[in-house]
């Protein structure tokens, strides 16, 4: 943990400058009628969950390089996360996966929570692994396997988890199959997508009547010829057959190459059943890099569909649950999750920046070219003083990463956990 006064001492140096660059877009905002601290409060409010499997070294199937100093235990998860919120403010939960964090001492992980200020966000069910003492494989599928054993396993894991979640006051299950076909004729595609939403069904049976059963959808991996969820589409329809509290997730890496996602996010949100989001980076697939880094047009273009029907009257009000799901091999897995949280801040206050009267005007007139124009000045604006004023309100450092590097928390943590330190997860 950080002390306040260390917070202080690292803001300091920077607050020269900070308050130079913060009254100039204040003065300019100003100008054009906005309201820097309101913009400020709606950033001190947006929070991201942070995934306890993104803070160790993720690898790939050909190699590994650990950070050194990673979580060993579901505790030593929550203090990593801990330490993310006290440098940002915005990172006050976390989502869970069963069973690399399986709860043992419940009352010592809600004193902890508490201690921290954090909650459980998401609780999220791994069947696509086998487990040691499990009776069943999941090579073939499991929520859809055609062995009824096999998918009563999974249901119950469900179940299981579901429970877990209620001892930490979860209040989310996401559910991600990795079922699927490699070869065509190997399975049948539509009994497959039957059984699925049986199964699915007995685990939303399950679900407390206060919970959020979350969809996740995955066009290809670890199957590549059919996916038994592989689209937004079939997620839409399995939640409309279990129940309002049934609703989709998006996972910013689950698209094929140049989808456009901004358009899916705001059909989901117009149909009521737009639950979750896994940001992350991607450039081919599933790439899991740190959100926005190499289209942030597109990030900015998903919270603009976001804040335009959050201010659609139209609209029932929603609640979207906002989760981080990234895990690579380059970057020290804290910084990595600064930096992603850091940029979905930016991507939200400069889609707040949309003059959305404008826009609408040059909408109805059909004025392509200034409709654009009103896009791009939002998001050519240099937001970064706002970011690091709603840190600096909520006691963080006005430059995150900085402030980890100079309070040097990576040294510390391997000193404290060794430098061979490995983190259940991916
Ligand atoms: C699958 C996925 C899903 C899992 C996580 C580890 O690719 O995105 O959300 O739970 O990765
Ligand atoms: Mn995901
Ligand atoms: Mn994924």
């Amino acid at each position: 943990m950080l002390t306040e006064d260390q917070l202080h001492d690292l803001n300091q140096p920077l607050l020269a400058e900070h308050h130079l660059q913060f009254d100039y877009l204040a003065d300019l905002l100003a100008r054009r009628g906005q309201d820097a601290h309101q913009l400020i409060l709606q950033l001190v409010e947006f929070q991201v969950a942070i995934p306890s499997w993104a803070l160790g070294t993720g690898g790939t199937r050909f190699g590994r390089f650990p950070a050194g100093g990673e979580p060993r235990s579901l505790e030593e998860k929550i203090g990593d996360v801990g330490l993310l919120n006290q440098l940002n403010g915005s990172s006050n939960s976390i989502s869970l996966h069963i069973p690399w964090d399986i709860p043992q001492d419940i009352a010592g992980l809600h004193q902890l929570l508490k201690e921290q200020g954090l909650s459980i966000d998401s609780m999220n069910s791994n069947t696509f692994q086998d487990q040691k003492e499990q009776a069943h494989t999941y090579k073939f599928g499991s929520l859809s396997a055609t062995d009824r054993a096999v998918r009563e396993q999974a249901i119950q894991h469900n179940i299981d988890c579901i429970r877990y979640g209620t001892d930490l006051g979860a209040k989310v299950h996401t559910v991600w199959l990795a079922d699927g076909s490699n070869f065509p004729g190997q399975s049948h595609l539509r009994r497959a997508y039957l059984r699925t939403q049986e199964s699915l069904a007995a685990i939303y049976e399950a679900l407390p009547s206060d919970w959020t059963m979350l969809i996740e959808y995955k066009p290809y991996e670890p199957n590549f010829y059919s996916m038994v969820i592989p689209d937004w589409g079939t997620s839409y329809t399995l939640c409309q057959s279990l129940g309002q509290q049934a609703q989709v997730l998006v996972d910013l890496g689950h698209h094929l190459p140049n989808t456009n996602i901004e358009q899916i996010v705001g059909r989901l949100r117009q149909l009521g059943r737009l639950g979750g989001f896994h940001f992350n980076g991607s450039g081919y697939g599933d790439d899991d890099l740190t959100t926005g880094s190499a289209k942030p047009f597109q990030l900015f273009l998903i919270f603009n569909e976001l804040v335009d029907a959050n201010q659609d009257t139209s609209l029932t009000a929603s609640t979207v649950a906002y989760m981080i799901d990234a895990s690579h091999n380059t970057k020290d897995p804290l910084e990595d999750l600064l930096q992603s949280v850091d940029n979905i801040l930016g991507a939200y206050a400069k889609a707040l920046l949309v003059d959305r009267t404008a826009l609408q005007e040059a909408q109805e007139a059909n004025d392509t070219v200034r409709a654009e124009e009103i896009l791009r000045d939002a998001f050519l604006t240099d937001v970064r003083p706002l970011v690091a004023e709603a840190y600096r309100q909520s006691g963080g450092a006005l430059h995150p990463v900085r402030a980890y590097r100079a309070a040097g928390v990576r040294q510390q943590l391997i000193a404290q956990r060794g430098k061979f330190s490995l983190s259940t997860g991916l």
